[in-house]
This record gives structure tokens, C-alpha cells and sequence, in this order.
């Protein structure tokens, strides 16, 4: 075919127009005798594995999934939709959804229509067309969302939403996975059957990614060691991401020869073909638990999205012949072929469906959107504040506890105080005592104990099952996270630095942080993510080991950040953020400032005045409160010093030195909560104070300093004498030329002194 002989119909620039209307003239110039219309349970062609009862059901999923896209690009130029990327070419991967179980936790690719409206039949009384009409329209009543997001997802059917970052959804199907086998071995309930699978689809393009990557390769490191990990990567393979195609081969070439990654190749374009060859797929997954890649072949028709014009950007010849591929005229030409349907009804499935969708949208379109910044916001960051308490100060495990301590006289709160990393070390055993799901796991973290031994004994007290090492991946690490916590489970991942959080943020950002908002609270991955952070590590280390940004932290929607200055203050804190997961699926951080670990003495060599007792159980940190360090005399308020970890002990020490020299009477404030800040607290600390000094030990850009000092003005106290003492925006340099980026109790001295009320 030339473009001259090309008919002008083919030519037509609205591509979801001419893929209609070639599906229609398709059928419409059917002329061949149809066989006898086989029975329900033969095979739709002769040596399929597709079922004509199976076919029937498929069929019409892609139909939904079909009119579905074409609804949306009518329906998007009226603003009733506001939703464009399609699933058309890719309805085969409805065969996946029919050929799993509800129950199966599903991680899904953008192109899932088929899928869905195939799994929507596994449970009675749904509907695949309002529910995602509901979607697509961004209305309140969308049960996926709430109306935040069009987004593939669905609470009673198992399908955990997505956000748009190709492959970062990768890490936590694995670790569901996982998850599903690693609960049986602790003795944790799951609430999915013990054999399910987790399913998790993307395309072509995305298996290059490097957040991918990791998942496949933690996948064949697991397996290699003969651990279970029963996920189904299901690549979507139409040989092009937006624009750039894959190169002919490439996932197969990819894909085909990885040891412990089992490969399997299904025609996603053909129902009759494909349907063995994904049951071999799923089967082989669930029955042998080993993590198995489906190279499933779809094609992209009617462009990447809406806005997506191909006509400008490629062949004409090209288009045309990709949209002959068109998965939608194989399984009419089938449906008519086996005699199952006449054209005409084929055509009428295919026109009763199209009114089907446009109703639903316009049904959809008159439902209510979100009206307020309040609802927007509402399973963002759920917080009850009384729940919370309560589970903090639960302290109903007390013969667990002395098992685990080995008797009354060994229980931490008996023993004399202790420094920062011993009282750590002695919470995690108590919330271990406490909850049979924790999870603790990171690198090195098991027999070594970590890098500064904060987790040493917690796998020879609890096993290898509940503290182990992970392969070296903080991607993986925080997607292994989320898996448990969609188990069901309470993990505890460690990051061994700050400067490798930043390294796998998405996870926490793009991922962990938005499922409770994008799902509409009906999903939620609770944790407590623990970071060894921030500098002043004696003459060790350099920039990444002492690495002091909290500002990809602070602005994660929903994530909490706690940060502690001393050891009876970091368990109540672990005890509030494992009560604010479990009660509240809360995402929380916790701060522990490295060069605090081992510090004992606060003013002089030997005063072990930086040591505390360990706080018995029932005692915790309510959320935002900060601890405030009372003057030896006097109301406090020459100066009110605004600190958190490291800052808290040299302010301390500095205001030793300022009262000596000037007889201020002087209150030190560890903030403790890093996000939210407490900006009530804050203000209420500095209205009474002649003078405020903020000691940030991170950089001066967009750091704590920055929201506390918004927090005054916001109060009305900007007009206070005010300074900030705070990190140069620098990485850390190695060695004693660290301390000339980070602040010192000089210049907290001085910052001081200049303050002139
Ligand atoms: C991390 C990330 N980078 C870039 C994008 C923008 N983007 C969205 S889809 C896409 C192409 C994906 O192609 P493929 O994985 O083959 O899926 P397909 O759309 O072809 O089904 C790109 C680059 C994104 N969503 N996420
Ligand atoms: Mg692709």
C-alpha cells in the first residue's frame, strides 16, 4: 500500500475513529457460511484452551475496555472525562484477570481496562462500566479513588491502585509476593488465601527501567536461593513507549534466558492462542512459588493517550498496519469464524456496549466531584489522636516481654541509663515483643547488628524470619516494605544512611506516602522506616555518612518524620510511630542521629548527663510534642532556643555558656517532630521569649529552619529578635572541615549575642 492508494477514510486523523469504524466495516464485510455454533465448554477454535464460555466472557471485556477509550476521547473534549491514556491493543490482557482469582493482590499497568472488566465478574453485583465511568469522570462517588485520580483500582477485588511512575510498582508486587510466603513462615495471618499469586503488569518500555530492574533481579536472587516468591511480571509487549520502540526482540532477548526468572510468551492479540499460554503462565507461578515473567504481546492503537496525535510523528503505512494488528478484529473474526456469532450480533455486543459506556459517563458526569480542599485531603494522613495513645501505651505483652528479656531483673527499665543506641536497640526488642508481625530488615542488619550495632541481638532473639538481611537495594528495600505492610504485616526497614533514602525516595514519595490517598483510604501500607542520619560524625565519613538533608522528607504529603536527641525519648517516639502505623497506616521516618548513638556525657567528659532511663511500657510521645529543657533559673525567656538531634546537647551546652555570660535565663525546645511540624507549639514556646535562636543542623535551603521560622511569622512573631544557625548548603566535606559546614555551639554563642531585643 501507498499513501496514494491509501483510502481517505485511513487518512483520518482521529485514529479511535478510524479503529471504530475499521472493526465495524470488519465485521459488516463478513461473508463466510458460519460452522455450527459450538457448545459452551468446546474449544472456541479447534486446539484452543479458551473455552467458547470462556470466550464469550472475554470477548465482551474487551468490548468494555474498548468503548470505554472511545467514550473517553468523545467525552474529554466536553470535560466530562478527564482521562485519556487507553487500553486499546492491550484488552487481551483481560485473560491474565480470567485466569487468576480476586484474591490475587494485582499491580497494574495503565492499560488494564480488559483486566478489570474481567475481574469485575469474579465477584456478583459489580460493575466494571459505572465504576470506571465514575473514574474517568474524577467524581467523588468513583470507588476506586474517591475521585483523586484516574486510577485502576479496587478494594473488594484486590487490584491496589497505581500511580503514573512507570515500574516503581515493580518492587512492591515482589515484596507482596513475598510477603504471601514469608507470612506462613511467622505465623501471620494473611488475608488473602495462602496460594495466591501477586500480579503486576507494565509495558515494554518500562521492563528497562531501573526500578524494574531491581524487582527482577531480587525476584532471581530470591529464587536462586530457593525462596519463594510467587509474583507474575506480566510485560506488556506493544514495542513502543510513547514514542521510541523497543528495539525488535528485546524482551524476549532480555527476558527469555534469565536464570531463576521462568519465561513465558503469550499472544495477547489472540484469545484462542493466548489463553494456554497464560493459564501455563499462572499455573506454573502459583504451583512452583517462583517468579515468573509473562512476555505478553499487546499492541498500541489509537495512539499513547488523547493528546497523542500519531499521524503527525509516523508513517501513515506504519499506523495502518499496527492497527491491523487490532486484538478487537481478531476476536470478532474468531467469534464469527467458530460459529459462535453471526456479524450481526457481534455487532450489536459491539453497539450495545458503546451505549452502555456513554451512559454510564454521562450518568457518571452528573455525580458530584470532590468540593473541597478537606475532602481532597481526607486519607492523606488519617490521625486518631486517642486510638493512637492507646495503642502506644498498650502494654498487655509483659510475659512476652520478660521472656524476651530473660526475667524481671533483666528488663530494660531496671537497668541503670543508658546512651541513644542501647535505648533504641532495647525498643526495638520491646516492639518486637510486642508485635509477633514486626518485620526488621535492611543491609547487615541482622548478625552484624547493623553498621552501629543498633539492631544487634534481634536476630538471634527473634530469627532469621523477622530481622534479616536484604541484597543491597534501598528500591528494594522500601518495595519489600510495602509488600509486607499490604500483607498485613508491621515492617520496620532500615536505611543505613540518609544519603541512600534519597536514593530510593519514590518509593516513599511517589509510592508508599500516596496509597492512602490515591485509594481513598481503603489501602493503606503502614511502616516505620528507620534512617541513620545527619553529621558531626567525629572525624568519619564524609558527605554520605553524614549527610543532613530532611528536605526531600519534609514535603512528602502524609509521611511522618521523627527525629530523637536521646534514648528514652527514641522509644516513646518508636512506640507512638508503630501505634501510628498500625492504627492509622501511617508512613513514618525516624531520624536517628548517628553521632548521637554513643554519646553519653552532655556538658563534661564522664557526667553521663546524656544518658536516660528506658521508659517503661505504657508510657509514649504523643505526635508533636516537643520536649522543652527548663532553665537552672529563671522564666526561660532572655532566649528560646528551637532545636532538634544534634542541635538539642550543643544548645544545651551553649546556654551553659551564654547564662554565664550574661545571666540569661535561657529554654532550649527539641522540636522531636520534624513533620508535621508542630507550629502551635512553636509559637507557644517564642511568644513569652525576648529572643529566638533556631538551631537547624540541616542546610540552610529548605530545611527544618526555614518551616520553623514560617511558623513564627505565621504567628505574628515575626518582629521577635530572631536568628537562624544552620547548615551551609554544601555536601559535607571528610574529616574536621565537616564542622565548617554544620553548625557549632561557637556559633550558636555568637548568633546568640547578636540578637538584640
Ligand atoms: C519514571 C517515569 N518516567 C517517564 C514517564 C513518562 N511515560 C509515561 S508512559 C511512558 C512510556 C511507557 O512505555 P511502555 O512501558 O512500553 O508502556 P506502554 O505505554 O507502551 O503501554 C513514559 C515514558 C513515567 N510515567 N514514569
Ligand atoms: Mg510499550
Amino acid at each position: 500500500m501507498t499513501a496514494a492508494t491509501i483510502p481517505a477514510r485511513q487518512r483520518d486523523i482521529n485514529r479511535a475513529k478510524v479503529c471504530d469504524d475499521n472493526f465495524i466495516e470488519f465485521v459488516r464485510g463478513w461473508r463466510e457460511h458460519a460452522p455450527a455454533r459450538p457448545r459452551a465448554e468446546a474449544p472456541i477454535l479447534p486446539g484452543s484452551a479458551c473455552s467458547a464460555a470462556d470466550f464469550v466472557d472475554l470477548f465482551e471485556s474487551q468490548l468494555i475496555s474498548r468503548h470505554l477509550d472511545l467514550m473517553a476521547r468523545v467525552l474529554r473534549v466536553q470535560n466530562k472525562v478527564f482521562y485519556t491514556i487507553g487500553s486499546s491493543g492491550h484488552e487481551g490482557n483481560a485473560m491474565v484477570a480470567r485466569l487468576t482469582r480476586d484474591t490475587d493482590p494485582a499491580f497494574l499497568h495503565y492499560r488494564s481496562g480488559g483486566f478489570m472488566a474481567e475481574r469485575f465478574r469474579k465477584l456478583p453485583g459489580m460493575d466494571p462500566v459505572m465504576d470506571s465511568a465514575l473514574s474517568f469522570a474524577a467524581s467523588a462517588e468513583d470507588p476506586a479513588s474517591g475521585g483523586r485520580h484516574k486510577v485502576w483500582g479496587s478494594k473488594p477485588l484486590w487490584v491496589l491502585p497505581q500511580t503514573s511512575t512507570i515500574a516503581s510498582h515493580l518492587p512492591k508486587a515482589l515484596g507482596t509476593a513475598i510477603a504471601i510466603e514469608q507470612a506462613r513462615r511467622i505465623g501471620h495471618a494473611l488475608p488473602i488465601p495462602d496460594d495466591s499469586i501477586a500480579i503486576c503488569s507494565f509495558g515494554d518500555a518500562s521492563s528497562n527501567h531501573a526500578t524494574a530492574q531491581t524487582a527482577f533481579n531480587t525476584a532471581a536472587w530470591t529464587a536462586y536461593q530457593k525462596l519463594p516468591a510467587p509474583v507474575l511480571f506480566v510485560c506488556e509487549d506493544n514495542g513502543i513507549g510513547i514514542s521510541v520502540k523497543t528495539p525488535s526482540g528485546w524482551i524476549a532477548r532480555n527476558f527469555a534466558q534469565r536464570p531463576d526468572l521462568d519465561y513465558f510468551y503469550a499472544d495477547g492479540l489472540d484469545l484462542a492462542a493466548g489463553y494456554g499460554q497464560v493459564q501455563a503462565a499462572v499455573e506454573h507461578c502459583r504451583r512452583s512459588r517462583r517468579p515468573t515473567f509473562l512476555h505478553l504481546r499487546t499492541t498500541r492503537i489509537m495512539g499513547h493517550a488523547g493528546t497523542d496525535f500519531e499521524i503527525e510523528w509516523r508513517a501513515l503505512e506504519e499506523l495502518i498496519s499496527v492497527e491491523s494488528t487490532d486484538p478487537l478484529l481478531r476476536s470478532a473474526w474468531i467469534a464469527m469464524a467458530s460459529g459462535l456469532m453471526s456479524p450481526d450480533e457481534v455487532l450489536e455486543r459491539y453497539e450495545a456496549t458503546r451505549r452502555r459506556c456513554f451512559a454510564a459517563a454521562e450518568e457518571a458526569d452528573r455525580r458530584p466531584k470532590i468540593g473541597s480542599l478537606a475532602e481532597v485531603m481526607r486519607p492523606l494522613a488519617p490521625y486518631t489522636p486517642e486510638a493512637v495513645k492507646a495503642e502506644a501505651e498498650r502494654a498487655d505483652y509483659a510475659a512476652r516481654r520478660l521472656e524476651v528479656f530473660g526475667g524481671e531483673a533483666r528488663l530494660p527499665e531496671k537497668q541503670p541509663p543508658r546512651h541513644l543506641a542501647i535505648q533504641i536497640n532495647q525498643a526495638l526488642h520491646d516492639l518486637f515483643a510486642k508485635y509477633p508481625e514486626a518485620l526488621l530488615f535492611g543491609e547487615d542488619v541482622a548478625q552484624k547488628g547493623g553498621v552501629y550495632t543498633v539492631t544487634k541481638g534481634l536476630n538471634k532473639t527473634f530469627g532469621g524470619k523477622r530481622v534479616f538481611n536484604t541484597l543491597l537495594d534501598e528500591t528494594m528495600i522500601l518495595g519489600l516494605a510495602q509488600g509486607f505492610a499490604n500483607m498485613g504485616m508491621l515492617p520496620l526497614p532500615e536505611i543505613q544512611y540518609l544519603a541512600y533514602f534519597h536514593n530510593a525516595c519514590d518509593q516513599i514519595r511517589g509510592e508508599a506516602c500516596s496509597l492512602q490517598f490515591f485509594s481513598n483510604d481503603q489501602y493503606r501500607n503502614p511502616m516505620v522506616m528507620r534512617i541513620a542520619s545527619l553529621g558531626y560524625q567525629k572525624g568519619f565519613g564524609g558527605h554520605f555518612h553524614n549527610d543532613n538533608s530532611i528536605t526531600a522528607l519534609r514535603d512528602i504529603p502524609g509521611l511522618v518524620v521523627g527525629c530523637p536527641s536521646r534514648g528514652d525519648d527514641a522509644a516513646t517516639m518508636l512506640r507512638t510511630l508503630t501505634a501510628l502505623a498500625k492504627v492509622d497506616g501511617r508512613v513514618c521516618a525516624f531520624l536517628e542521629p548517628i553521632a548521637l548513638y554513643m554519646t553519653k556525657d552532655l556538658y563534661e567528659a564522664g557526667d553521663g548527663a546524656w544518658q536516660t532511663a528506658f521508659p517503661a511500657p505504657g508510657e509514649a510521645m504523643p505526635l508533636g510534642e516537643g520536649r522543652v529543657y527548663a532553665p537552672e533559673a529563671g522564666d526561660g525567656n532572655d532566649l528560646v532556643i528551637l532545636t532538634f538531634g544534634n542541635g538539642v546537647p550543643m544548645s544545651l551546652r551553649a546556654a551553659r555558656e551564654l547564662q554565664r555570660r550574661h545571666g540569661w535565663s535561657i529554654r532550649v525546645v527539641d522540636l522531636r517532630w520534624l513533620a508535621p511540624l508542630n507550629e502551635a507549639f512553636i509559637a507557644g514556646q517564642a511568644r513569652s521569649a525576648r529572643r529566638v535562636l533556631v538551631v537547624d543542623e540541616g542546610r540552610r535551603s529548605a530545611g527544618v529552619g526555614e518551616g520553623i521560622l514560617t511558623a513564627l511569622v505565621e504567628a505574628g512573631l515575626g518582629a521577635l529578635p530572631t536568628r537562624r544557625v544552620v547548615g551551609a548548603d554544601t555536601y559535607t566535606p571528610l574529616a574536621g572541615a565537616a564542622l565548617l559546614v554544620l553548625p557549632g555551639e561557637a556559633e550558636i554563642v555568637a548568633a546568640a549575642e547578636q540578637l538584640t531585643d
